[in-house]
């Protein structure tokens, strides 16, 4: 018995010296291990997720645009998109002529409430008087004289009287060895600056390179606020020491376009001058430097809708300054009359390219007559 307890302490002792052992071996291991260099990491790849065949065809993403960047919603199709605000803000011309044409009879007097509600629509004398002639013969002869048949007419006239054969394409393709050159006018306020920012986001959706030239030189902060909108599609801009000549940021800027081989350099001017000869003075110059480039391929006058036939007024300064080739009317979301747009076209006999329909980087719309109306008459 003796013997068997004394054999089963030696077992045990035994086992524990065996124990020791492994675990000593062990830790020597351990410390091998760390005097080694690390074996490389076995790294699983990553399953490959192949494109669809459809994103393979896609047309590849232009290099401005970084993951970082804004991708500016494409030009096609704004005008549809943004019309409703149209309808909302220009409630007092599209209800008001409805309400007129659904009558029960168009007599007299609803010819003239017809008149009144154009001409309070900033439409003007003149184009308000031949639309609603034509209007009234047409309605005479008009088969059924539903009110859906009037308004078909009516937008019909409407669409007319916004001359929808004018061209209104933007000049901004290249010529063979410099870039196209933009020039963007008008007062103070007008919303030159966002413009010119809308119009390189529609620019960089179209696949193009652009560059900006900030010729606001009168505070740092124009200037700014023109960076800030080229920084976010990766644009470019040119400016100046605050008070520096605005001819020379201009000249400069399409210099600097064309060592750099950009599509389009647009340049952004001040509207703040106090005396129309002051104005004439800069504007003519800024012209005339950078046409020591070659030609302006496009002049662009910004006008504030909500001015109504003030405006008018005003883009007949500018005219006699500039060759104006396009305008560009802002703020048709906000009190602005829609009828401005049928004004200012007809008695400048200059095409509206552009509207500005909001304060969102995007609320640009090129113009298209036909939508304008429906916008303008809202979906009924
Ligand atoms: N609601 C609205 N505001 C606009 C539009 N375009 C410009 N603005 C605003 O008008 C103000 C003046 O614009 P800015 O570009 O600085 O005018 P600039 O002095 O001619 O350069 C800014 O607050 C813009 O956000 C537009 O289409 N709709
Ligand atoms: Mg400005």
């Amino acid at each position: 018995m003796e013997f068997l307890i004394v054999g089963v302490a030696i077992l045990l002792v035994l086992l524990l010296a065996v124990a020791l052992l492994v675990q000593r071996g062990r830790r020597t291991t351990r410390l091998d291990d760390g005097d080694r260099p690390p074996l490389p990491r076995v790294r699983h790849p990553e399953p490959e997720i192949l494109p669809p065949v459809g994103d393979l065809l896609a047309p590849p993403v232009p290099d401005l645009v970084e993951p970082d960047l804004d991708v500016p919603a494409p030009s096609a199709g704004r005008l549809a998109r943004l019309r409703d605000r149209l309808g909302r803000s220009q409630s007092s011309l599209g209800r008001g002529l409805l309400a007129v044409l659904s009558r029960d009879r168009l007599d007299e007097q609803a010819w003239e409430d017809v008149e009144d509600t154009l001409l309070q629509a900033d439409v003007g004398v003149a184009a308000t008087q031949e639309i609603v002639q034509r209007l009234r013969t047409k309605a005479m002869v008009a088969s059924s004289g539903s009110p859906g048949q009037l308004r078909d007419l009516l937008a019909a006239e409407l669409t007319a009287a916004l001359a929808p054969d004018m061209d209104r394409s933007l000049r901004t393709l290249p010529h063979d060895e410099r870039p196209a050159v933009v020039l963007v006018v008008g007062v103070n306020g007008a919303g030159k600056t966002t413009t010119c920012g809308k119009i390189a986001r529609v620019l960089v959706a179209d696949g193009r390179s652009v560059l900006l030239g900030a010729a606001d030189t009168f505070r740092a902060a124009a200037a700014e606020q023109l960076q800030t909108w080229g920084e976010r599609v990766g644009v470019e801009t040119v400016r100046g020491p605050e008070g520096s000549d605005p001819a020379s940021v201009a000249f400069d800027a399409v210099k600097q376009g064309t060592a750099a081989g950009v599509d389009t350099v647009l340049i952004d001017t001040a509207g703040r001058l106090h005396t129309k000869a002051g104005l004439m003075d800069e504007l003519g110059k800024i012209k005339r430097v950078v046409e020591r480039h070659g030609p302006v391929d496009e002049t662009l006058l910004v006008l504030d809708a909500t001015t109504g036939q003030n405006g008018v007024v005003q883009a007949r300064v500018f005219t006699e300054v500039v060759e104006v080739t396009g305008i560009v009317l802002t703020k048709l979301d906000g009190t602005a009359k829609g009828g401005i747009v049928i004004a200012v076209q007809r008695e400048l006999g200059i095409p509206v390219k552009l509207i500005g329909l909001g304060e969102g980087k995007d609320d640009l719309a090129p113009f298209d007559p036909a939508e304008f109306v429906e916008g303008l008459l809202g979906v009924q």
